[in-house]
């Protein structure tokens, strides 16, 4: 369904549009909008989204909308009053960008403090979400799918304690570089402390899972799954994306980025993997299984590996270097390899949890309690 046909609207948001629209001088310094805006057409959704103070609440009505320009705002919320972007009730709200010109991104925040929540952006040009220097911001149930190049960015300094929860990426594919650059999460080309991504799902892009490139401050990521990446879903015959499940690194940058709890299987190369970033990188309880390369790949760095599970990787399990500290892998001696329960990973596709986290899965579950991923 196309949302094209106007809602009535509450007097505040008309009378905030009636001035908005109003030619001739300005009265008011910045325009005043109603705390909470109900939003039914992509021209409202665009003018809400740049206008927005702190504590507005940007309630989306159930539909898709196709913007014909970026969606962006540098309007900043509070940490008391963060500005709110979601849909209205349990409506669902798509955001396609098939509407918008070659090259365009579907949203653009350059801002701190929103909190945005249970959206689907599709279809974009380009980068589907960009959040750039943004501190404070909450990303809750994101779906980014098929777009033509990153599905969500953080990018840019003075990136700072944001986080990103329950986030879905999938399908991207950048066709111009034959796949080489589309990630499902890329925290590239920048930096800032506390930055924490959890439960997402990123799978089947023509890249990386996760992309790190270029990032100096330490990012900690849990809960998540990456699978299917770097496969070449496209039939391009000059395809070159990576495959990663985990690029923890890139550019020379010397970090330690921890990841926790999480999995990379059936990814074209590593499952995790440093990209030359010497940092000590803790890599905790994750399992790597049936990826193309290495399970882990940490040849030059200083990781701290502990605890974590690799089993059927096309290279091996592990290609560790001299200076990485290695506990309780199941490459380390003494160290028994448990049994998966499951290696059908159908449910990793299914409905998430009513409160948003992962779905149940017994995929790559062990049961044991000392090694692996947990799997939720
Ligand atoms: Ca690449
Ligand atoms: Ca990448």
């Amino acid at each position: 369904m196309s949302r094209t046909a106007a809602r009535p609207r509450g007097t505040l948001l008309a009378l905030t549009v009636l001035a908005a629209s109003v030619a001739g001088p300005v009265v008011l310094a910045s325009p005043a909008q109603a705390a909470t805006v109900v939003v039914s057409t992509a021209t409202e959704l665009a003018s809400a989204v740049k206008n927005a103070a702190p504590g507005t609440v940007i309630q989306v009505r159930g539909g898709t909308y196709r913007p014909t320009a970026t969606l962006q705002s540098t309007a900043n919320g509070t940490a008391s009053a963060p500005i709110r972007l979601e849909p209205y009730g349990s409506e669902s709200v798509v955001i396609d960008g098939s509407g918008l010109p070659a090259g365009a991104w579907i949203f653009k925040l350059t801002a701190d403090y929103w909190t945005v929540s249970n959206l689907t952006f599709q279809n974009s040009p380009d980068s589907a979400v960009v959040c750039t220097s943004c501190t404070g911001t909450v990303w809750n149930r994101i779906t980014t799918r098929n777009g033509g190049d990153s599905g969500f960015t953080l990018t840019g300094a003075d990136t700072n304690n944001n986080t990103v929860r329950n986030l879905d990426s999938y399908g991207h594919y950048d066709a111009a570089n034959h796949g080489e650059n589309a990630d499902g999460l890329a925290i590239k080309f920048g930096s800032g402390s506390g930055n924490l991504i959890t439960g997402a799902r990123l799978f089947d892009n023509s890249d990386d899972g996760v992309d790190l490139w270029s990032w100096s401050s330490p990012v900690t990521i849990e809960h998540t799954w990456a699978w299917g990446n770097g496969r070449n879903r496209w039939s391009d015959s000059a395809f070159a994306g990576d495959g990663n499940g985990y690029k923890l690194g890139g550019d020379g940058e010397v970090v330690a980025h921890v990841v926790n709890n999480s999995a990379a299987w059936s990814n074209a190369g590593n499952g995790f993997t440093e990209n030359s970033n010497k940092g000590a990188i803790v890599i905790n309880r994750t399992t790597a299984y049936a990826n193309g390369k290495w399970g882990y790949y940490l040849a030059t760095g200083a990781a701290r590996l502990g605890r974590n599970l690799a089993v059927g990787n096309g290279s091996g399990l592990v290609n560790k270097g001299s200076s990485v500290v290695s506990s309780g892998n199941n490459w380390d001696s003494g160290i028994a390899t448990p049994a998966f329960v499951s290696t059908n990973p159908a449910t990793a596709y299914g409905a998430r949890k009513a409160d948003g986290s992962l779905p149940a899965t017994t995929f790559l579950t062990t049961g044991s309690t000392t090694i692996g991923s947990t799997m939720n």
